[in-house]
């Protein structure tokens, strides 16, 4: 019989070689004849399936409210330092998206990943923060540079809200809320932030649906899926941010040298 080239890529998501374009299975005269909403596009080429209509609520939700948050954080100064010298769209955003990791934007995964060990192996939230400090590990998902129990962050009551009132289950945010209660006790700044608050209710999602097995939560957590979440959501503002330097004009960015303390090398060495 026919013997198959044996294929150099393997690809499981999407297929435009038919008539139609299909996200998943479905047809993208489908997708907007259902109107599943930019929510549902994330499920179906990110999750390979329909997720509940909470839950792609609650996609479209991360995406808006990540979507900016001033010019002053890392990633959007990065962005328009760049627009200033001058350089495209992509260069532009890409040297944002750079700055997103473990301190700024991208501690989702890790967040899922601590909150989850600690809730799995039952420790109390006191136990949790107490071996954090021991290892000397800052708890990914908790502290703000500006925001704190008397600054709240608004975005994250947008965020418990949703959850409570529409998730079947929100155990890892109550849990979360928990070690937030013992954190900002000791330091006003140290809340559950914004990627904490949406990471552990992802965590609930993967959990908690129905839509997902234990071992597909499992590798959703550990292949960086969340942290897509902030990237996806701030990159909406990082473009923003190069079309409006470049609707300013702004000139090539230098920094006021008395802002920056020269120290005196010491030649004596
Ligand atoms: N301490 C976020 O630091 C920040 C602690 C902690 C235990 C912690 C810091 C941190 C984990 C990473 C994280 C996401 C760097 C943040 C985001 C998006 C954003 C950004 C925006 C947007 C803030 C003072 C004292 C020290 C520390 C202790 C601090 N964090 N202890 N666990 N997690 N968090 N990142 O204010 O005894 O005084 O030495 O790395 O979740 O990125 O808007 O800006 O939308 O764009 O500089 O919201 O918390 O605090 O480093 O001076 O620490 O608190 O050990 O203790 P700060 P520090 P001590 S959301």
């Amino acid at each position: 019989g026919m013997v198959r080239k044996p294929a150099a890529f393997i690809s499981t998501i999407s297929d435009e070689r038919g008539q139609e374009l299909l996200y998943a299975g479905m047809r993208i005269s489908d997708v907007f004849k259902e109107d599943i909403g930019i929510g549902g596009v994330v499920s179906l080429l990110w999750f390979k399936r329909r997720l509940p209509s909470y839950a792609t609520k609650f996609l479209e939700m991360v995406l808006m409210l990540t979507a900016d948050h001033g010019p002053a954080v890392s990633g959007a100064m990065n962005t328009v330092i760049t627009t200033r010298a001058g350089k495209d769209l992509v260069s532009s955003l890409v040297s944002g998206l750079l700055t997103i990791g473990d301190r700024f934007g991208g501690a989702l995964d890790g967040a899922a990943a601590e909150f989850t060990r600690a809730y799995e192996t039952g420790l109390t939230p006191r136990q949790f923060v107490d071996s954090m400090r021991k290892a000397n590990k800052l708890i990914p998902g908790i502290g703000h540079k500006i925001k704190s129990k008397t600054n709240p962050d608004l975005r994250v009551e947008l965020v418990k809200d949703f959850a409570f009132k529409n998730f079947p289950n929100t155990s890892m945010l109550e849990y979360a809320l928990a070690v937030e209660d013992v954190t900002s006790a000791k330091k006003d700044t140290l809340i559950l932030n914004v990627d904490g608050c949406i990471a552990v209710c992802f965590c609930d999602l993967l959990k908690f649906s129905g839509a997902f097995t234990a071992e597909e939560a499992a590798e959703y957590m550990k292949i960086g899926t969340l942290n897509g979440l902030f990237v996806l959501g701030r990159s909406i503002g990082f473009i923003a941010h190069h079309l409006d330097q470049k609707r300013l004009k702004t000139p090539l960015y230098r920094h006021p040298a008395d802002d920056i303390y020269i120290q005196p090398f010491d030649t004596s060495r």
